[in-house]
């Protein structure tokens, strides 16, 4: 039995953990999901990793987008937007209905992971999906023009904003959930997937005891770049680390995860920067194609991390 903890924010992360659980048993396979993404709209309480996650694994996610649902549409926004906003979020018809019903629940004071559980049932699925905290936790990024939440200067300000630190509000007292610390002690494999490293991996890492729970493990933590030629596969990554002053490479990842992963997984794209990630940061490196195109590809991604960490399958 090989039983696998990851690390995960968005997409990246969700077609990481499609693949893994081809290759493992679902019921051995424990996702920690960032929540510092989630924000408070028209109400509703909305966690895009989450439902991500929740989406790419039951197979409905919008393949365009990699969020949302397949086939929803955006009659209600748009009716929302003739009555004045706010619609600079796209919520969908069929995406709304997960954020009435997780804002319904944790009204009548259930926790987020409950409430978590319960999606992931309905949409048929065996893996567990945690959320990094049930307590509130939000990323705020700093700028030349201000400071924001993370979906305002995402998706409302298009992230055109020079960013110059992220903050998590609430980390100092969120606590994390004793089944993620159980499963990261547990397991026989930690993954840090293709993640954005400072808005999606970070914040999980930040909540109390997580990242000395990450460290003192036993199991081999495998961390996979989510930059591959100098460039985000998908999302911000690649502007946020330029602006903080780092290396936009697989390097620039590397460095940031020497203190606590054991191997770096790169892309074939990145083959003639893998001598001098083990040679700067001492971890040992894996080269696999990890562009994830299709099932078969995520597959393949998830059978070479799992062999990365000397688990064969
Ligand atoms: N990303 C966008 O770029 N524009 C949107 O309007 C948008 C809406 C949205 C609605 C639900 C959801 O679960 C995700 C959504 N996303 C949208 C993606 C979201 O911003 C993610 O947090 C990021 O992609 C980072 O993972």
């Amino acid at each position: 039995m090989t039983r696998a903890a990851v690390l995960a924010g968005g997409v990246g992360a969700a077609r990481f953990l499609d693949g893994l659980v081809r290759v493992l048993p679902p019921r051995d396979v424990t996702a920690i999901v960032n929540v510092g993404d989630d924000m408070e709209w028209a109400g509703l309480h909305i966690s895009p990793d989450i439902d991500t996650v929740i989406y790419t694994l039951a197979d409905m996610v919008n393949p365009e987008t990699g969020w949302g649902l397949r086939g929803e549409t955006r009659r209600t926004l748009d009716r929302l937007s003739d009555l004045g906003g706010p619609d600079w979020f796209m919520i969908g018809d069929l995406d709304l209905a997960t954020h009435l019903f997780r804002s319904h629940w944790l009204e009548q004071g259930n926790p987020l992971s409950t409430i978590t559980r319960d999606l992931a049932r309905r949409a048929g699925l065996a893996l567990t999906i945690l959320p990094a905290t049930d307590d509130r936790l939000r990323t705020l990024v700093n700028t030349d023009a201000g400071e924001f939440s993370f979906q305002d200067y995402f998706v409302r300000r298009r992230a055109a904003d020079t960013v110059r630190s992220l903050r998590f509000d609430g980390v100092e007292t969120a606590q994390p959930l004793p089944k993620a610390i159980l499963a990261l002690l547990e397991a026989d494999v930690i993954v840090i997937a293709p993640s954005n490293p400072f808005l999606s991996i970070e914040p999980i890492l930040s909540v109390r005891t997580m990242r000395e729970t990450v460290i003192k493990a036993r199991a081999p933590v495998v961390a996979i770049s989510p930059i591959i030629g100098g460039q985000a596969v998908k999302g911000p990554a690649a502007d946020i680390m330029a602006s903080l002053g780092h290396d936009v490479s697989a390097l620039g990842v590397a460095r940031l995860y020497a203190e606590i992963a054991d191997t770096f997984v790169l892309d074939q794209a990145d083959a003639a920067l893998a001598g001098e990630i083990e040679a700067e940061t001492g971890l040992h490196v894996d080269v696999l194609p990890t562009l994830m195109v299709d099932a078969a590809a995520k597959t393949a991604l998830a059978r070479g991390v799992l062999e990365a960490a000397g688990h064969a399958v």
